[in-house]
């Protein structure tokens, strides 16, 4: 019997120091020391011994039990310790590593020219007025004095929404509900976007507008021409020369396309300014009294001027922006030169 213990006993040993996971080695206490296991059939076999060699038999049994439960400890305790060693060795962190950098958005060139622009007419005593961008016909066109038979009000050319309703095709909206707001003397200035159906190379369907109105009493042609003389000089420079052309809007009488010696070449003439040394940048007039009537305005009493000009334009010429659709595609790397 005494040999038979020894035999189990460096067996049992020899596959706890074999073993390597928590498993192996939960499977071999079972095997050796669980309900089932081979000494406990031996402690069952002991009825069977002569009762003067029992307790001898019994202390060698429960000594090989301790001895086989103590290595399993000490096992385990290895293969834990090796585990952790390697877990903390896997989940190492270099805390000496550089942070992730967290990049930090730029103001897009649109936003950034609607800023310069509205602050330089803040300057001037402008206030910024808003409207929605889905608008009735009656303060997109009627209003402004563009007839039925305009092209503008083609199903064509703007977006229509229903016979009545469609998006603004102008900011100029925005104006019409500010006068039937206030009474005047008004002068505000209105920055947005607009819709209207086309697009190519230098049109895009959605793009933005800043349009201006002032209204007084005794204001004039020469008032308009310096108002946009200060503007065009403290957005394009001092001395920048400005020229205005006869032209023709539905919503002002006289009107004018005004033109700024060209950024590029000064005036000398380029590809950009197709040799003519000039760059139309708005266009502006003095209030048609049609308009006035719509929004019931004195128009004895009050006159004014207004202008309107496209924020992709100006932005493509102050920035050397050679085509407009860099302008709504969102390359980070166009992005971010500003
Ligand atoms: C009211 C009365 C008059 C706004 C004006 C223009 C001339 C003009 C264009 C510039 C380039 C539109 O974006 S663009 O295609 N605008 O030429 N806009 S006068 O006149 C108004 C506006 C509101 C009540």
């Amino acid at each position: 019997m005494k040999e038979k213990l020894d035999d189990l006993l460096r067996k049992a040993l020899g596959e706890l120091a074999a073993s390597s996971s928590d498993d192996a080695l939960q499977e071999i206490r079972v095997r050796y020391l669980g309900k089932k296991g081979e000494l406990t059939a031996i402690m069952k076999g002991l009825g069977g011994v002569p009762a003067e060699d029992r307790p001898a038999l019994g202390q060698a049994v429960n000594t090989l039990k301790d001895r086989i439960e103590e290595e399993y400890k000490s096992k385990l305790s290895v293969i834990r310790d090796v585990k952790k060693a390697e877990k903390l060795r896997s989940e190492r962190i270099d805390v000496t590593l550089p942070g992730r950098r967290r990049s930090i958005g730029t103001k897009h060139p649109i936003t950034l020219v609607t800023e310069e622009i509205t602050e330089i007419f803040a300057g001037l005593g402008f206030q910024v007025a808003e409207g929605p961008e889905i608008e009735l016909d009656f303060y997109n066109f009627e209003a402004l004095n563009i007839p039925k038979d305009h092209p503008a009000r083609d199903m064509q050319d703007s977006f229509y929404i229903n016979e009545n309703i469609l998006l603004r095709t102008h900011t100029s909206p925005v104006q019409i509900r500010t006068m039937l707001k206030h009474a005047p003397p008004i002068r505000i200035i209105a920055p947005g976007t607009v819709y209207r159906c086309d697009s190519d190379a230098t049109h895009s369907p959605m793009f933005h507008q800043v349009e201006g109105l002032l209204v007084d009493k005794g204001i004039s042609f020469g008032d308009l021409k310096g108002i946009l003389t200060i503007f065009v000089n403290q957005y394009f420079g001092k001395g920048t020369g400005v020229r205005l052309r006869p032209s023709f809007f539905p919503f002002t009488e006289p009107s004018a396309e005004v033109d700024i010696a060209c950024v590029m070449c000064k005036g000398n003439g380029c590809r950009i300014c197709k040799n003519t040394g000039w760059l139309e940048i708005l266009g502006a007039g003095m209030v048609d009294p049609e308009v006035f009537r719509h929004v019931k305005y004195d128009s004895e009493a009050n006159t004014g001027f207004a202008f309107g000009m496209g924020i992709e334009r100006i932005a493509m010429l102050k920035y050397g922006i050679k085509d407009m659709r860099l302008l709504f595609e969102n390359d980070m790397r166009f992005l971010n030169q500003f």
